[in-house]
């Protein structure tokens, strides 16, 4: 951790210490019109993380591991964490008055909040618990959330809240649920990372102001899939495994199967994810507005990039709530150069 002043905080403030709230008050006082709603919001976020993480912890003896039996939106298992998880996600949130709407990559439907409590101005589209097939095997996994101001304004909101593209977003953020569980997050200026303290239950600043190194030298793919690559990828994918030395190749591969884990790592060391598109499935696995987006603005805050090859994911304008899209996200230099190869 550095201690490092910045703009928002006060003038020589040692952050040494500083929870989340603390963090968020500081950078919310700076803000001008700022009502306080948001730091509250990340409060019950944080709450939820909290809850999942210590379920998580102990999800062998708490009988948390396996499936329910049922099938999602997405034609996946539903394991028991991830039913625990969406719960706690939306319990913690919906009778706060913050929230007017939320979006789960588990739930078909927008989730309006229940009759009788406020409708709050924010929009919460959350992956309650992603990477969820590694979850029996103790790898890894994480929760991923993306804040929309509601474009409605009347006590209705409506799918549109849902549907607006990653530049819209307020804040994203996503929490770790690994060696130790880490929540970070962007509202825009600067990536910031916190450590759960479990003895305290309070996440603590850790890792201030991320920058995503501008190349790095790990690839992350899902090479199985190779069969239904198209040309562009494999060309890519080849060129990286190839030795030159004096350009740093060939890279190392490292793939968790939990974007979390993934993008976490490349946040920290460089690098690029892909999940690209291939022949069999056109947009590739990733939804935008629960995985995508939320590690995009991530990613491009820490001075990295994502894309589809095509297009930047910020741009994208989602047509519905559970749309795929395909993903390179990482390092600025390193998504260029997969933009020229796989396009
Ligand atoms: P699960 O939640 O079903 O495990 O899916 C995880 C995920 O959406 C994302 O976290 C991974 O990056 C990606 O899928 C892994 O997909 P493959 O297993 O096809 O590589």
């Amino acid at each position: 951790m550095t201690s490092t002043n910045t703009s928002w905080g006060p003038a020589g403030a040692d952050q040494h210490g500083w929870t989340l709230e603390r963090h968020i008050v500081e950078r919310m006082r700076t803000t001008p019109h700022a009502t306080g709603e948001f730091t509250q919001l990340f409060q019950q976020i944080a709450l939820a993380g909290k809850i999942i993480a210590s379920r998580v912890n102990q999800a062998g003896l708490a009988g948390m591991l396996g499936v329910t039996g049922a099938v999602n939106v997405q034609g996946e298992q539903v394991q028991r964490l991830d039913e625990f998880a969406n719960r706690t996600i939306i319990r913690s949130v919906e009778a706060g008055g913050h929230v007017g709407l939320m979006a789960s990559e588990e739930v078909d439907d927008p989730i309006p909040i229940p009759p009788g409590y406020p409708v709050g101005k924010y929009v919460l589209l959350f992956d309650p618990l992603d990477g969820s097939s590694n979850i029996d095997v103790n790898v890894s996994i994480g929760t991923i959330f993306s804040i929309h101001r509601r474009i409605t304004t009347d006590n209705k909101p409506t799918i549109a809240d849902c549907l607006q593209p990653g530049y819209k977003q307020v804040a994203a953020g996503y929490i770790i649920y690994g060696s130790s569980t880490m929540l970070v997050y962007t509202s825009g200026e600067g990536v910031h990372g916190f450590t759960l303290d479990p003895s305290v239950g309070e996440f603590f600043l850790s890792h201030e102001n991320i920058r995503i190194p501008s190349r790095g030298s790990i690839y992350s793919i899902n090479e199985g899939n190779e069969a239904n690559w198209h040309d562009g990828t494999r060309n890519w994918v080849k060129w990286l495994k190839t030795p030159d030395k004096a350009n740093g190749r060939p890279y190392s591969q490292r793939y968790v199967g939990s974007l979390v884990a993934d993008f976490h790592r490349t946040l920290l060391k460089g690098g690029v994810f892909a999940y690209p598109g291939d022949k069999k499935n056109k947009n590739g696995k990733l939804r935008l507005l629960y995985e995508a987006s939320p590690c995009a603005m991530i990613a491009e805050a820490a001075g990295g990039a994502a894309t589809t090859g095509h297009e930047r994911i910020l741009d994208i304008v989602p047509t519905e709530l559970h749309q795929r899209v395909p993903l390179y996200i990482g390092s600025h230099d390193d998504v260029a150069d997969a933009i020229e190869m796989v396009t």
